[in-house]
C-alpha cells in the first residue's frame, strides 16, 4: 500500500496555506467494477452520494469540463472540475476543481484502483489522494477533517454500488 502511493500518489510540493492527503479504500467487487465506476468522468453521480447531478458530455477526455450540482446541506451549490488523467490501462483518474460555488480553492485529486485479493476472492484496494488550499478563516485541521469527510462517504458509497454490482453479475461479467 505504501508503495503504492508512492508511486502512484507522489505528492506535489504543498504550499503553507494547503493540506494534502491520502486515503485508502478496501472493496469486495471485482477491479473491473470498481474502475468503470471510478473513471465515469459524466455520471459521478453514480456513486458519489452528494451530487445530483452533472452536465458532461458522454465522450469525455483528458481536458473536458463538468459542471456539477451538490444536494443541499453543504456549503456548496456547484462545481466545475476539468479531467486531468485518465489511464485505462494503470487504472488512474486525475480530476482538478477550476470553480465553482464553494470554498475548495485549487482542489487536485487522483484516484488508483489496485487489483487485491479479499478474503480469497477478487477485490480491489482504491487509493485516493487530494491537495487544496486551506479556506481563509479555517485551520489545516477543519480542512483535512471536512475533504476526508466527504471522500471518505464516497468511498463507502463507491463500495456499496460495487459490491451490489458484483453480486448481480456472474463470473463471465454479463448481468444475470
Ligand atoms: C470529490 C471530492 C470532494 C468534493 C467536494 C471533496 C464537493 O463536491 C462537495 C462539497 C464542497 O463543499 C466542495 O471527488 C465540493 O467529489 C461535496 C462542491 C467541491
Amino acid at each position: 500500500e505504501a508503495e503504492l502511493i508512492t508511486k502512484f500518489h507522489k505528492q506535489q510540493q504543498i504550499g503553507v496555506h494547503q493540506c494534502s492527503s491520502s486515503l485508502t479504500k478496501r472493496i469486495k467487487a471485482p477491479t473491473d467494477i470498481v474502475w468503470s465506476l471510478v473513471r465515469s468522468f459524466d455520471k459521478p453521480q453514480k456513486y458519489k452520494p452528494f451530487v445530483s447531478e452533472c452536465s458532461s458530455r458522454v465522450d469525455f477526455k483528458v481536458g473536458t469540463v463538468r459542471e456539477v450540482n451538490v444536494r443541499s446541506g453543504l456549503p456548496a451549490t456547484t462545481s466545475t472540475e476539468r479531467l486531468e488523467l485518465l489511464d485505462d490501462e494503470q487504472r488512474i483518474f486525475g480530476v482538478r476543481i477550476t470553480g465553482g460555488d464553494h470554498r475548495l480553492r485549487n482542489y487536485s485529486s487522483t484516484i488508483t484502483v489496485h487489483p487485491e485479493t479479499i478474503e480469497g476472492r477478487p477485490g480491489t484496494l482504491v487509493i485516493e489522494s487530494f491537495i487544496v488550499d486551506v479556506p481563509d478563516g479555517n485551520t489545516t485541521e477543519e480542512t483535512y477533517y471536512f475533504v476526508q469527510y466527504l471522500i471518505n462517504c464516497n468511498h463507502k458509497c463507491l463500495a456499496e454500488v460495487s459490491e451490489k454490482i458484483a453480486l448481480h453479475t456472474n463470473n463471465s461479467g454479463f448481468a444475470i
